[in-house]
């Protein structure tokens, strides 16, 4: 476990590294895991949060917190601004910060939905990205919309 640990560590590490070089310097939101916006603790209802992708090497993280609470089933909706696409990648996460399961939702287009249980003691990353090289856009604003269903 310590081992799974500190490579999670480099990971974050290198990412950070990546993330503060020139190249990458204009993005600056939730950039890394440890920037991702938390969007989910145990008892809330839903969530929803909003901003751009700037280019092709642009991340947002998102983080749902089930840590503590019990097992909830969920919704997630992204809708891509017009005229780009934009997709999400899931890594679920036990209370170590280990990696448990990484998931590339299915890419309908514009507008991406998936759903799921996130068990208790589990937490879960949303990675927001651009589809291809052309989609991104500074100016309009993608939404992520989360929803806790009835279990
Ligand atoms: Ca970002
Ligand atoms: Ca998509």
């Amino acid at each position: 476990m310590k081992r799974k640990l500190s490579i999670i560590t480099l990971f974050a590490v290198l990412m950070l590294v990546f993330g503060s070089s020139s190249a990458f310097a204009q993005y600056g939101y939730a950039d890394t895991w440890d920037d991702a916006i938390q969007i989910y603790y145990p008892g809330d209802t839903g969530g929803e949060a909003s901003s751009t992708i700037d280019g092709t090497n642009d991340d947002d993280y998102y983080f749902m917190n089930n840590f503590s609470g019990e097992d909830v089933n969920f919704s997630l909706a992204l809708y891509s601004p017009s005229g780009v696409n934009y997709d999400m990648q899931l890594i679920r996460v036990d209370q170590d910060g280990n990696i448990l399961k990484v998931t590339d939702v299915y890419d309908y287009g514009g507008v991406d939905a998936f759903g799921a249980y996130l068990l208790s003691g589990q937490g879960l990353y949303i990675r927001v990205h651009s589809h291809g090289a052309n989609d991104y856009d500074s100016s309009n604003q993608y939404r992520l919309k989360l929803d806790i269903n009835d279990n």
